[in-house]
């Protein structure tokens, strides 16, 4: 196996006791972690009042592998790791870290189960409180249980990512790949807590890198203070639902719904003022004496005038929006993709005249049964249209 760097990150404040006694305890683990990784302890303090920095310095002096950052003053847990990632990953050139507790929380004796994971080619291993094998502390009031558990299952229905089991767990391996692909966009960005957890995996998951998990019984601290509490659960919350609004407003489906939509309000008025117009019924009047054509009205025209107005807007606006990665510019392009688009529309129509009068002359032509096959057809009209689109109209380029 080729050689490898695996630098365990622990943010501290205020944790003297217990960093007094974790170090040598993964000191022991490091003995179980297979050879060919570099085990190294580096400990991101931010100035503790209670001297942690103090404890880790002496230790530091003793053992090769134990290393301390300080930070001058306190500032969140997702400043801590990224000062930490930026040390381990650059000066310390590590291929691995780890996101480790100084509380005991996290059961240390895992490492080892974190890093076959990690030679086994995942990207970022959880430790995973939500699959058999690991589980939250018995004592927690229901509130926090609560919290917890409906908490992850939130970020799954909201994110729609149900693979990933604990969202919110401090218990992490990470490799230099995933900080690399992640670290610009977490810089840009403040995070307070939790929402430093979520957002690292989310952007993780969305650009493709393999996640694993391995359970572990999470263990309450029996010394010192809990930093994070009640006033993140908001944050959380905001944060998901916006990053999952982003996501939906960011896809071609729904740029294509909106311009659909406003279509559908240009049609409406369209009509309505068109009908209005005399001009409108004298066209209608010359067209049908001309042409001998006696369906020819003023609400028949008044109806396609409105459409075409649709039309030209949505072909406008998807050109310019919904599909400006494959805009059409040069009027050699747009004429014929005008004139085809117009022929989608009209298909769009001709769907929607077979599925309603198909539909309602077996279910009769009530209001409600009416409406039902009126949506139905307006689906299938949309979803039909989508894809000449996509295949056809803004037909990817190929490069
Ligand atoms: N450097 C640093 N570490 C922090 C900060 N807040 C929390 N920590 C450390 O992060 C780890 C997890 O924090 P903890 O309070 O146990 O969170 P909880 O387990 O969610 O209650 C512990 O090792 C803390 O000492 C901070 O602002 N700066
Ligand atoms: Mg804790």
């Amino acid at each position: 196996m080729q050689q490898k760097k695996a630098v365990v990150i622990i943010p501290t404040y205020n944790e003297r006791e217990n960093i007094r006694s974790l170090i040598p305890v993964l000191f022991e683990v490091f003995q179980d972690v297979p050879k060919h990784f570099d085990m190294h302890i580096l400990v991101v303090d931010d100035s503790s009042p209670d001297e942690t920095g103090k404890e880790v310095l002496v230790l530091s002096e003793k053992h090769g592998n134990v290393h301390l950052l300080t930070n001058p003053k306190k500032a969140g847990l997702g400043a801590a790791y990224l000062r930490g990632m930026d040390e381990a990953f650059g000066k310390m050139q590590a291929d691995v870290v780890f996101e480790f507790d100084a509380d005991f929380s996290h059961d240390p004796k895992k490492i080892p189960e974190f890093l076959s994971k990690i030679d086994e080619g995942y990207d970022f291993v959880l430790g995973s409180r939500y699959i058999p094998g690991g589980s939250i502390p018995a004592n927690w009031g229901f509130h926090r249980k609560f919290l917890s558990v409906v908490g992850n299952l939130f970020i799954n229905v909201v994110l729609t990512t149900f693979a990933i089991r604990d969202w919110t767990t401090g218990y992490r391996a990470i490799t230099k790949r995933v900080y690399e692909a992640v670290n610009g966009e977490m810089q840009s960005e403040r995070f307070s807590g939790y929402t430093f957890q979520i957002g690292f995996l989310h952007k993780a998951v969305r650009k493709g890198f393999k996640v694993a998990e391995v359970p572990f019984h999470f263990v309450d601290r029996t010394l010192g203070k809990s930093k994070l509490g009640g006033e993140y659960v908001k944050n959380t919350l905001l944060y998901i639902i916006k990053v999952r609004m982003q996501e939906i407003f960011a896809m071609r489906i729904f740029k294509f719904a909106v311009v659909g939509f406003i279509g559908f309000t240009i049609n409406t008025i369209g009509l309505f003022l068109f009908s209005r117009m005399e001009w409108v019924t004298s066209a209608a009047d010359f067209i049908r004496n001309m042409t001998g054509l006696g369906f020819v009205n003023t609400s028949g025209l008044a109806s396609s005038l409105g459409a075409e107005c649709a039309i030209v807007s949505n072909f406008i606006w998807n050109n310019l929006w919904t599909f400006k990665d494959r805009k059409l510019k040069s009027p050699l392009e747009i004429v014929p993709k005008f004139l085809q688009f117009n022929l989608s529309s009209f298909g769009a129509v001709l769907i929607q005249l077979v599925v309603v009068g198909t539909g309602t002359s077996i279910t009769g032509t009530a209001t409600l049964s009416k409406l039902s096959w009126l949506i139905l057809a307006t689906a299938i009209g949309m979803v039909v249209n989508f894809i000449i689109y996509s295949k056809i109209i803004w037909k990817e380029k190929k490069a």
